[in-house]
């Protein structure tokens, strides 16, 4: 029986951070073949058997929207660290969105902004609940600070389109975050 929880991890873990690990030739928009990942997946006897059926039905059981297929393609929607450069898509984000993080790391985003730190983008919200939950990965007392995504739009700043929930930034700078 798979574990699609743990399927849903290790193919998170190949397409936003290791692609090299496991042969994968990953274009601009961080499609990979969904042959060659199954392929490589089955050198492993962790998961010798899975086919792209199996990763149909990760996606599908997963709560979060990580990994799209498509054409015979599959890709991460966010969270990418590979050092070339994901293209998304620009879109007009939602009037306000949020940022779930923790309280030790609010002094530093007062001062420098919202950073993406390891990632590529810096990830938002968009809703209270959602932004609850990613601060509550670092903090159980997380904070969930609120960004005018409206006036950061209107004065230039870039935003990008992850999945219904994620939105992409390149740095939020402080004066359009407030706490709440
Ligand atoms: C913090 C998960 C100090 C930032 C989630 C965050 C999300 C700063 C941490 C997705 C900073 C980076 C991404 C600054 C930002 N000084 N700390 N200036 N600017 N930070 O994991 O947003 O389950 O890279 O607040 O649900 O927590 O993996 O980003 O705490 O959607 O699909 O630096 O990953 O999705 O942490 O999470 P991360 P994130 P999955």
């Amino acid at each position: 029986m798979i574990n699609y929880e743990e399927l849903s991890k290790e193919v998170s873990y190949a397409l936003r951070h290791a692609p090299w690990e496991y042969e994968l030739e990953m274009d601009e928009e961080g499609w990979v073949s969904v042959e060659q990942l199954v392929d490589a997946l089955n050198k492993d006897m962790k998961w010798i058997g899975t086919s792209e059926d199996d990763l149909l039905v990760m996606i599908d059981k997963s709560e979060k929207k990580r990994h799209e297929i498509s054409g015979g393609k599959i890709r991460a929607f966010y969270g990418h660290s590979i050092p070339m450069h994901i293209k998304k898509e620009k879109m007009i984000p939602p009037d306000i969105l949020y940022h779930g993080t923790a309280r030790r790391f609010l002094s530093s985003i007062k001062i420098n902004g919202l950073l993406p730190q390891g990632r590529q983008y810096v990830h938002l919200s968009q809703d209270i609940s959602t932004a609850q939950s990613v601060g509550l990965r670092r903090d159980n007392k997380p904070c969930v600070l609120q960004i005018d995504a409206k006036r950061a739009w209107e004065d230039g700043i870039l935003f990008y389109f992850g999945n219904e929930k994620v939105w992409l930034a390149d740095v939020i700078p402080s004066k359009y975050i407030t706490e709440i």
